[in-house]
């Protein structure tokens, strides 16, 4: 089991360990007297008939029916008392809202900032509200025992009270599609006092920061599951170098990656298809700022300026 870190937690432990506990017993119990019975009343000689008399055994027949059953309403009351609680959020959660797409997962908080990771306070009720932009994501953090589908067109929720600071992970656990399975996304539970900081600092960066510096911060956040920044190829094409030189288009035609082809392939990503590379990114639209877009451009020509800087040494060398 991963780490129990919710409140939830030691609830659903219960009963999975429960239910597992009396599913090995019956197994064994089951497995051990067919063994014997094959044995014990195999046919010994060539022609040899059963006695084939008995009829019932009531005693036994009440005990069979009787055990199980007490089991299984005990499975059903356990498990819906744990169901239960995980629908109603207490009263004044603070409130999430979590995005699922291809291929990550966003997370929008109460002043507007929206985000990568989830972010949360220990020790307080928090309610994520889901929704998807397009298929069906399943949203999953192991650590704190929640799962919950995100649907296009309709909005889930769930909570949970982290109970333990630290960093966990979430999941997308939908693995119907090919690449559900990269959507993850960092968990980090604050000591009291720090989330507050945490997100004040986050919703504007700018303000302690070049925006060279705030398009590295948030290209490595938003962008860097699939782009590289140091020349290596990904999901995506790496940002290294790309600034103002020539891209070949998957229609064979070639345009200048500058700041308003940059800016176009974050908003629309299909607009133009770099060759070699699947259509799979999604679009910001609505998710980054004027000014944040702008701080992503400043990043990746200061990425150029880096790689053709060794180039023109070399040049005056030889
Ligand atoms: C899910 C993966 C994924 C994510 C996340 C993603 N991209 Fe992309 N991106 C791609 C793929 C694949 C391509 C190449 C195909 C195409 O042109 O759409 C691409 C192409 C681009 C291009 C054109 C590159 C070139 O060499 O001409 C730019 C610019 C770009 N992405 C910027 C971004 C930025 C900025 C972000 C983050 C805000 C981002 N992408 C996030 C997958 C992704
Ligand atoms: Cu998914």
């Amino acid at each position: 089991m991963p780490p129990a870190a919710s409140t939830i937690a030691p609830h659903t432990d219960a009963v999975f360990y429960f239910i597992y506990t009396v599913s090995l017993f019956f197994f064994t119990l089951i497995v051990l007297l067919m063994a014997y019975f094959v044995f014990r009343y195999r046919r010994r000689v060539e022609g040899e008939r059963g006695p084939g008399r008995t009829t019932h055994h009531t005693a036994l027949e009440l005990t069979w029916t009787a055990v199980p059953l007490v089991l299984v309403v005990l499975m059903f009351y356990s498990g819906f008392r744990g169901f239960m609680n995980l629908m109603n959020p207490p009263a004044g959660a603070l409130d999430i809202r979590v995005l699922g797409q291809k291929w990550l997962w966003s997370f929008t908080y109460p002043n507007g900032h929206v985000d990568t990771e989830l972010h949360v306070p220990v020790d307080t009720p928090v309610r994520l509200t889901l929704e998807s932009n397009d298929v069906i994501h399943s949203f999953f953090i192991p650590a704190f025992r929640i799962k919950r589908d995100a649907v296009p067109g309709r909005y889930n929720r769930i909570w949970f009270q982290a109970t333990r600071p630290g960093e966990y992970l979430a999941l997308c656990a939908e693995y119907c599609g090919t690449q559900h399975s990269d959507m993850l996304a960092r968990v980090v539970v604050h000591e009291p006092g720090l989330y507050e900081k945490w997100l004040a600092e986050a919703a504007d960066p700018f303000r302690t920061r070049s925006l060279a510096e705030v398009g590295q911060l948030l290209v490595a956040k938003r962008c860097g599951g699939c782009h590289s920044v140091d020349g290596s190829a990904n999901i995506g094409p790496t940002f290294k170098g790309i600034y103002e030189h020539s891209v070949t288009l998957a229609d064979g035609s070639t345009v200048v990656a500058d700041d308003n082809y940059i800016r176009e392939s974050i908003l629309e990503p299909r607009a133009k298809i770099v060759r070699g590379y699947e259509p799979v990114m999604p679009t910001f639209k609505g998710q980054l700022k004027d000014r944040e877009i702008t701080a992503i451009i400043e990043y990746i020509k200061a990425l150029s300026d880096e790689a053709t800087k060794p180039r023109s040494d070399e040049g005056t060398e030889q």
